[in-house]
C-alpha cells in the first residue's frame, strides 16, 4: 500500500484485497462463454444490478440474496478472494469488476460472456463515492468534497478517470454480446429495464417472479438486507457504525452538493472529454 492506495499500471485501485502481484495474474483469468460480466466505474449502482442479476438467475426467490454475501453470488475479478471463488465454480458465473478495459483479462474479447456495462451521471458518482469513501478504508480518504472535486476530475480516484473508463467500456457497444445500461434508465422504469435484461440474457420470468425480483432489488428491502448493504463490514472496513452501501439511492444528488461554480467546470470537463460521443448515450441532465 501507498498513498492510499495499490498502484497498477498507472491506475489506483483500492488497498483491501487487491495487490500488484494479483492484478498481473488476474490478466490470465479465462472467460467462459456462459459467463455474465457487470462491469461499471464505481458508485454507479453496481450492487443493485448484482442484485438483479442473482433475482434474475434465481427466478425472483430471494432465499439466495438473502443468505449469500453479495460479493460471493457475483465475486469481484480484481480481488484475490473473488478471484479464487471464480476459479474453482463450475458452470455459469456472475462475476463482477471496476477494472478499466485496458487492464482487463484479454479473454473476455475472445469469449461470448454477456457483458453490462453500467453507466451514471457522473457527477452523482463523484457525490456517492465522497460519502462512501470517507466512513471507509478502500480507499484515499478525502478531506472534504472541494478536494475529492479536484481529483475525481483529474482521475485520481480509484480504477482512474471516469471518463477513460466510460470511453473505453462503450466502445464495445453495438456488439452482440454487449449491453450498455443506466442508472438512471434502472432509477425510471426498473421493470422496463430488467425485462431487457432478462432478453439479453436469454431468460424469462413469469410475472410473480418479476413483481418478487421487482421487491426484493428495491432501495428499502436491499437496505435492509444485510447480505447486501455491506453492513457485514462495519467495524472492519466501514467505520461509521451506522455505515453502509445503500445512502440515497437517488438520481440528481449531485445538484444538492455541488456550488454553481463546480457545475459548471464539470460541464466544461464533461464537454472536452467525452468529445464525439452521441450525447443520447448519457441520458441524465
Ligand atoms: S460500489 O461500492 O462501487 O460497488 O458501489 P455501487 O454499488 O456501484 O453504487 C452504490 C450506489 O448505488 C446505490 N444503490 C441503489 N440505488 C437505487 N436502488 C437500489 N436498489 C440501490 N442499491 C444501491 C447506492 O445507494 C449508492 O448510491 P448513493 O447515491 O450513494 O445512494
Amino acid at each position: 500500500m501507498s498513498d492510499g492506495y495499490v498502484w497498477f499500471e498507472g491506475i489506483p485501485f483500492p488497498v483491501v484485497d487487491c495487490t500488484p502481484e494479483h492484478l498481473r495474474a488476474m490478466q490470465d483469468f479465462v472467460f467462459k462463454d456462459e459467463d455474465v460480466l457487470t462491469v461499471s466505474f464505481p458508485k454507479s449502482g453496481t450492487n443493485w444490478l448484482v442484485e438483479i442479476l442473482c433475482l434474475i438467475y434465481s427466478k425472483g426467490d430471494p432465499t439466495w440474496v438473502q443468505s449469500v454475501p453479495i460479493w460471493e453470488r457475483s465475486p469481484w475479478v480484481e480481488n484475490t478472494h473473488g478471484y479464487q471463488i471464480l476459479k474453482d465454480k463450475e458452470g455459469p458465473r456472475l462475476i463482477t469488476s471496476h477494472v478499466p478495459i485496458h487492464l482487463f483479462p484479454k479473454s473476455i474479447f475472445q469469449s461470448k460472456t454477456k457483458v453490462i456495462y453500467l453507466i451514471r451521471n457522473p457527477r452523482d458518482i463523484l457525490v456517492s463515492g465522497y460519502f462512501f469513501w470517507i466512513i471507509s478504508k478502500f480507499v484515499k480518504r478525502p478531506e472534504s468534497l472541494e478536494q475529492y472535486f479536484e481529483w475525481f476530475t483529474q482521475g485520481h480516484v480509484a480504477f482512474g478517470s471516469w471518463f477513460d473508463h466510460t470511453r473505453g467500456w462503450m466502445s464495445l457497444r453495438g456488439q452482440e454480446n454487449v449491453l450498455i445500461v443506466s442508472y438512471e434508465e434502472l432509477k425510471q422504469d426498473t421493470r422496463s429495464v430488467v425485462q431487457k435484461i432478462c432478453r439479453f440474457l436469454g431468460k424469462k420470468l413469469e410475472p410473480e417472479e418479476l413483481n418478487s425480483l421487482l421487491k426484493h432489488s428495491s432501495f428499502q428491502v436491499m437496505k435492509e438486507n444485510k447480505m447486501s448493504n455491506y453492513t457485514l463490514l462495519r467495524g472492519w472496513l466501514i467505520e461509521d457504525k451506522n455505515g453502509s452501501l445503500m445512502r440515497k439511492g437517488i438520481s440528481g444528488d449531485w445538484k444538492n452538493h455541488f456550488t454553481v461554480a463546480q457545475a459548471e467546470v464539470f460541464d466544461r470537463i464533461f464537454r472536452e472529454k467525452m468529445a464525439g460521443l452521441p450525447p443520447e448515450l448519457f441520458p441524465w441532465e
